[in-house]
């Protein structure tokens, strides 16, 4: 059994978590640049100021890349590098489009194919300031479009392969419910002065889906005759298992995953918000006009899927972004699920990768590309290079996901693609540098890059499975 000739594979980054350079060749701040400069907001202090400075060494992680093996590589561009005030009168960067360009050009110099995500969470400051960025349908959704419709013009000839929002949940959730993310809103008054935790996030999503489903129908009726390239969104999801076979626990599964992935899915995929969380939400979540509905249905090729990790669901949560689901770890005779990762919410279960792949194909019914899938693993920051090379707890991890692709193949989803995160440990967001989710470790006092054993199983692995 091995995998389709035509599977991509390779690995993930994002452009705030590694270029670095934030005003180079004119670059505007994003509302990343500002939220890591508020004190306290980030757990080490530091900044994607120079993060893993990619910016400046962009060859060489094509190189590495290139030694690697891999198909395809996955990274964001940055709107506030390309558009510094970000609006659709504000003048495009030459600097700007000329560095993804040329970056570009290298990638299939080299065989490599991209996949280019437009947003992983950078928004242009300006637009936060100006009308109050995702919060603002009339100005956002324009803004994104034309944005879009710059990159689409600037580098379409060469991507065919295109994502509109990186993890929309995120956005939402962690940037406008928890206050954890740029732009830090919430109703935690201890937190932050502005936001409104019971509203926002629904508005925000909402603004989201548009906007994603107008840039699609742009790039459907203006690009993608000449281009042919097919276009996304990617969602970010666990598997939601139940704790044990009390019906309760067993709906609570279905509801979690219904309302956390479906309440973007559902109108995406299938037209509507999902009833359960239109149930639990009432009339704050927001409506579309039939004309949006009728472009928001159907507005993905294919279905983008990040996913690390499993719940263990019970009935009695209280996090309506969460479907108000209990979200555990550990089973009813008290065994956990998995090996645990250096952040909180993760652990290895690859049987549940398994059973979200053939759950989704299921439901939704459209190719899959896992655009994300990682580990980071416990005190990797805290030893030494020679010893968190060899990173065992994350190829065990990986050995487990790759092998639950084939097996979710074998049960006759359509996966059509993988790729791990990250190339390169790099700023993972709240987090800062403490966390290292890479298969390259980065030191980032001389910004040497060495493989790790991850790395080199997920080469050795795939070049196997694909048939050349
Ligand atoms: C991805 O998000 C991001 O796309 C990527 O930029 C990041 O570096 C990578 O993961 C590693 O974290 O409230 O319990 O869900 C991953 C999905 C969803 C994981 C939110 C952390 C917060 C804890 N993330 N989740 S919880």
């Amino acid at each position: 059994m091995s995998l389709p000739k035509d599977f991509v594979w390779g690995f993930a980054t994002a452009s705030y978590q590694i270029e670095g350079s934030p005003s180079a060749g004119g670059r505007g701040p994003s509302i990343w640049d500002t939220f890591t400069h508020l004190p306290n907001k980030i757990k080490d202090n530091s900044s994607g100021d120079v993060a893993t400075d990619s910016y400046r060494l962009w060859k060489e992680d094509i190189a590495l890349l290139k030694s690697y093996g891999v198909k395809s590589y996955r990274f964001s561009l940055s709107w506030s590098r390309i558009i510094p005030d970000g609006g659709r009168n504000d003048p495009v960067s030459e600097d700007g489009v000329a560095f993804y360009r040329e970056f570009i050009e290298e990638l299939h110099r080299q065989g490599i194919i991209p996949f280019v995500t437009l947003y992983h969470w950078d928004l242009p400051q300006t637009l936060h300031d100006r009308y109050g960025g995702w919060l603002n349908k009339e100005e956002i959704v324009k803004d994104f479009v034309n944005y879009a419709k710059v990159c689409f013009t600037s580098f379409g000839d060469l991507v065919q392969n295109w994502l509109t929002h990186n993890e929309p949940w995120c956005v939402s959730v962690l940037g406008y419910g928890r206050g954890v993310f740029a732009p830090g809103h919430t109703s935690d008054r201890t937190r932050s002065p502005v936001g409104d935790t019971s509203t926002e996030p629904w508005i925000v999503a909402h603004h989201l889906i548009l906007a994603h489903a107008y840039a699609v129908k742009l790039y459907r009726d203006s690009f993608k005759a000449s281009q042919g390239g097919q276009i996304g969104i990617t969602l970010d999801c666990s598997w939601f298992m139940p704790y044990d076979d009390a019906p309760e626990n067993v709906a609570a599964a279905e509801r979690g995953l219904e309302c956390r992935l479906g309440w973007f899915a559902m109108p995406i995929y299938l037209g509507h918000y999902p009833p359960a969380l239109k149930a639990m939400i009432g009339s704050r979540l927001p409506t579309f006009t039939p004309e949006e509905l009728s472009v928001v249905t159907g507005s993905s090729d294919f279905f983008g899927l990040n996913t690390y990790t499993t719940h263990i669901a019970q009935e009695g949560g209280d996090d309506e972004f969460n479907g108000k689901v209990k979200t555990g770890f550990t089973r009813p005779d008290g065994t956990e699920l998995g090996t645990q990762a250096e952040v909180p919410w993760l652990q290895t279960y690859p049987d549940g990768f398994r059973e979200l792949l053939k759950y989704i194909y299921k439901t939704y019914g459209k190719p899959i590309y896992v655009t994300e899938n990682g580990f980071a693993c416990r005190n990797e920051n805290i030893i030494p290079i020679a010893d968190a090379v060899h990173d065992k707890d994350r190829v065990e991890y990986y050995q487990g996901y790759t092998n639950a692709i084939l097996e979710a193949i074998k049960d006759g989803a359509e996966v059509k693609g993988y790729f791990a995160w990250s190339l390169l440990d790099n700023f993972e967001w709240a987090e800062g540098y403490t966390i290292r989710f890479g298969v390259t470790y980065v030191d980032y006092s001389t910004q040497k890059r060495y493989p790790k054993d991850s790395a080199k199983f997920l080469s050795k692995w795939f070049q196997e499975q694909i048939p050349a």
